[in-house]
């Protein structure tokens, strides 16, 4: 399979890199906005990794280019209290999970798939990469990490969807242990 399904809320951001900040606040001790350019200066990663797609389809072995979150949170240094973060995307797109998730090693700030620059369907210029949760916790077009200490709900996550959504104990819906 030369590509993988495209899922989203409908509404697809037409973002120039040019355009693109990633804006980190909240609960930490260095708030910061990253431009596109800023992004470049990292050290950019590449990972290998599966998706896992809570409508059970699963897509093995996708190549990854994109800069470490755990570079991002360093940067931002966490206050104690940070235990959870939602993230918001330029589609207005929101999903949250616990501050630890984000520090594991192929969790990317990922701008290539294979190669090959991320299309704007698949959430161009950059998207998060978390591949040991369901995938709808990778959001798309990613616009701001909020750090907190509350665990808040989500687009899918106050629809019925798991607050954590571990593949493999299939934690699809809240009902889900
Ligand atoms: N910004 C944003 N990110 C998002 C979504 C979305 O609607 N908006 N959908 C999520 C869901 S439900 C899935 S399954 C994956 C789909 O990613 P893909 O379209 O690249 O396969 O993106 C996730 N990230
Ligand atoms: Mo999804």
């Amino acid at each position: 399979m030369r590509d993988w399904p495209v899922l989203d809320l409908g509404t697809q951001p037409n973002l120039k890199a040019e355009d693109w900040t990633l804006t980190i606040g909240g609960a930490v001790k260095r708030p910061f906005q990253w431009s596109w350019a800023d992004l470049q200066r990292e050290t950019q990663t590449d990972s290998t990794s599966d998706i896992h797609c809570v409508t059970a389809w699963s897509r093995y072995d996708n190549k990854w280019r994109g800069v470490l979150m755990s570079r991002v949170i360093e940067a931002a240094q966490a206050k104690p209290e940070a235990k959870f973060v939602i993230l918001k995307s330029f589609d207005s797109y929101t999903t949250n999970l616990p501050l630890a998730d984000l520090q594991h090693p192929d969790v990317l700030l990922a701008t290539h798939w294979d190669g090959v620059p991320l299309t704007r369907e698949h959430g161009g210029p950059v998207r998060l990469v978390v591949p040991h949760l369901y995938f709808w916790k990778s959001a798309k077009w990613l616009r701001q990490i909020w750090f907190t200490d509350r665990d808040t709900p989500g687009f899918w996550e106050s629809r019925g969807y798991h607050a954590y959504g571990d593949p493999w104990k299939q934690q699809r819906y809240k009902s889900d242990r």
